[in-house]
């Protein structure tokens, strides 16, 4: 190896303790100083000095180095390349114009929903889900790992638990009877508690080896134009989160996308760490992939004018067409620019034109390892930098390279199909993104407020739905602001994935009856029926039935149920419910547990 750059003033203190690396790191280290990053190893301290620092410093750098296809000086390229683009002012949608994408609109419970259901309901052994949960609740003010809030707080399951048990139902549907792999990606932020919850909860069920966690690492930030790497301090690099872009190239790296698909997965289901609704989606949204002969399906709602979710448009110009989320942020910009001057405002119906994208995306899973391959997993990287001035030679703080998920079809071509599914928002998109602060403020202003209340309101009316599309009459009761943020005070109703997953399901289940104003109805089981149930009032009814338990319950129940009790803002409660102002005290709410197979009857 060429040395003679140690012969650089600055590099006196690294020319000291040179005998002291080991050869990799030697190797590293030079390659880095060839790449104009001498900077990091400037003034290093005597052998001696803050040995355990420089030890770790190139400990991090290597591991670094390792986890991102091409290394640290493919990174620094990117950036670089990049960067250049971004001060050109390079217009990622230059020649572009966005129309509207090839969509399936299943935003009613049409003879076509239920037709696709029912394909997607066949294929649940050849579907495996992928979880994104990287990320911090930043703006949802929770200190834990999101996937450990409750997604309810009548039973308060969590997210984690809800997503596993809607697994196990599949699984329990499907002929083969095969575990539905699960990919969890998760950071070194969320990756320990993930994991903790997972087995202390015996992994709600799942079997671990079905259980697959990648953990996406923090990538080096970026000082300048040059791409040079910015220090927090001697020997210490500054890391920041790359997006959820990363499980591309985890799922690439780690070999279980080509795993998967030689087990004879052919699709895969991308869920975010707090959409409760997912899953109401999937049977339909495979059944739209496979008729359609979507490469990649992105599911969608329709989106009001300004939210922050990306508009999915095609995007035609330059002999190309292809169809994409546009961020939020750059969705204005480019409707301004070419179709309409206004940007992005409402047509006709009220909505943005452009349907908004959920982040659940169902991805074809040999095409997806084809595209992997030849793309190491590296999606469309972008950088954002905040410049000084308008000279754009400076940033306001160092920046870095990111990437998001749903930008897999930029790396498409003319031979995949990509297609957007649109369904109700309540049905299918209630993140829980926002404090109750921020979401009363999002309510005023007339938008989604993607906060805690709202996913468990959406929980609750996409199960009355359910009991409506299987004929019992259904009447809501008044919407409250609690803290500001609307909540339907009832009926509450819980059909675990156990008792329904398609609305046939559902249908064959449910005979007659009705539920009305604050009632609650919860169950859980596979072989549950409700002849004519009547529940009204705040009456309460959870029916828990176990494998082989074959329950009917029938007629009109009568007790004092499950009561909201406002918490206020400042009430010393753990942050669960404090992210939603309320809880709920059983009152007398009538509970029935089977835990023994054989065969029941509960009259009211
Ligand atoms: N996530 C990771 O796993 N790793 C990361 O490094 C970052 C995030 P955000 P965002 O549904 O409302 C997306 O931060 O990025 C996970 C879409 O881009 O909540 O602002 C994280 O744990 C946007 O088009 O969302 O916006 C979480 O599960 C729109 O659809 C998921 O990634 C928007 O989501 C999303 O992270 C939305």
């Amino acid at each position: 190896m060429d040395t003679t750059f140690l012969d650089h003033a600055e590099l006196a203190g690294l020319k000291a303790n040179w005998g002291t690396i080991a050869a990799d790191r030697q190797e590293l280290v030079a390659a880095l100083v060839a790449e104009g990053q001498a900077a990091l190893f400037a003034d290093w301290d005597a052998p001696g000095t803050n040995d355990a620092a420089k030890a770790a410093f190139l400990d991090s750098l290597a591991k670094i180095n390792g986890n991102y296809p091409g290394g640290l000086v493919g990174y620094i390229h990117n950036a670089r390349k990049l960067l250049a683009e971004s001060k050109e002012g390079a217009n990622p949608f230059e020649g572009l114009t966005p129309e509207q994408p090839e969509k399936v609109d299943l935003t009613s419970f049409s003879a076509d929903f239920e037709k696709y259901e029912a394909v997607g309901a066949a294929r649940f052994d050849q579907v495996g889900v992928v979880l994104v949960a990287g990320g911090l609740g930043e703006r949802l003010g929770y200190n834990g790992i999101k996937l450990d809030i409750a997604v309810e707080v009548l039973e308060c399951t969590s997210y984690l638990k809800h997503y596993a048990d809607n697994l196990l139902a599949m699984q329990a549907r499907s002929a083969s009877k095969r575990p539905v792999p699960f990919v969890i990606m998760v950071s070194q932020d969320t990756g320990p508690k993930t994991i903790e919850s997972l087995e202390a909860n015996h992994y709600f069920g799942l079997r671990k080896e079905q259980v697959f966690i990648l953990q996406q690492e923090l990538v080096p930030a970026i000082a300048d134009n040059d791409g040079a790497l910015a220090l927090n301090a001697k020997y210490e690099l500054i890391l920041k989160p790359h997006g959820h872009g990363d499980i591309h190239m985890l799922l690439h790296t780690s070999g279980v996308a080509a795993q998967l698909k030689d087990a004879g997965i052919e699709y895969l289901m991308f869920i975010q760490d707090t959409n409760g609704p997912s899953f109401n989606t999937l049977p339909a949204a495979v059944g739209v992939s496979v008729e359609n002969g979507y490469d990649f399906n992105s599911l969608a709602i329709r989106r009001k004018p300004g939210e922050a979710v990306g508009g999915l448009s095609k995007l035609v110009g330059n002999g190309k067409e292809f169809t994409l989320n546009v961020e939020y942020n750059q969705l204005d910009p480019l409707l301004r620019a070419t179709i309409n001057p206004a940007g992005d405002v409402a047509d006709e119906t009220g909505f943005s034109p452009f349907p908004g994208n959920c982040n659940t995306l169902l991805i074809k899973l040999d095409t997806y390892v084809r595209i992997l391959e030849a793309s190491r997993g590296i999606i469309a990287e972008f950088v954002n930098p905040k410049y000084t001035d308008d000279t754009k030679s400076a940033f306001k703080k160092p920046t870095r390279l990111e990437t998001m998920m749903q930008d897999l079809p930029k790396l498409f071509g003319e031979s995949e199909k990509v297609g957007v599914t649109i369904f109700d928002r309540m049905w299918s998109f209630s993140p829980n993104k926002n404090n109750v602060a921020d979401a009363a403020a999002k309510i005023a202003a007339g938008g989604p407020a993607d906060a805690s209340a709202t996913a468990e309101n959406d929980f609750y009316a996409a199960g009355r739905a359910r009991l409506e599309v299987a004929g019992m009459q259904v009447e809501t009761a008044e919407e409250k602001r609690i803290l500001g943020v609307p909540f339907t005070l009832g009926p509450k109703v819980i059909l675990r994935p156990s008792f329904a997953m398609t609305l046939a399901e559902g249908r064959a289940k449910v005979t007659g009856g009705a539920i009305r104003g604050e009632a609650t109805l919860i169950l859980d089981g596979a072989d549950i029926a409700l002849e004519n149930v009547e529940l009204a009032g705040k009456t309460g009814l959870v029916v828990k039935a176990c494998a082989g338990a074959k329950v009917t319950v029938k007629g009109r129940f009568e007790n004092a149920g499950f009561e909201l009790v406002e918490l206020g803002a400042d009430a010393d409660v753990p942050e669960y419910l404090k992210i939603r102002g309320y809880r709920f005290e059983n009152r007398g709410a009538a509970i029935y547990e089977f835990t023994e197979p054989g065969e029941y009857t509960i009259e009211a």
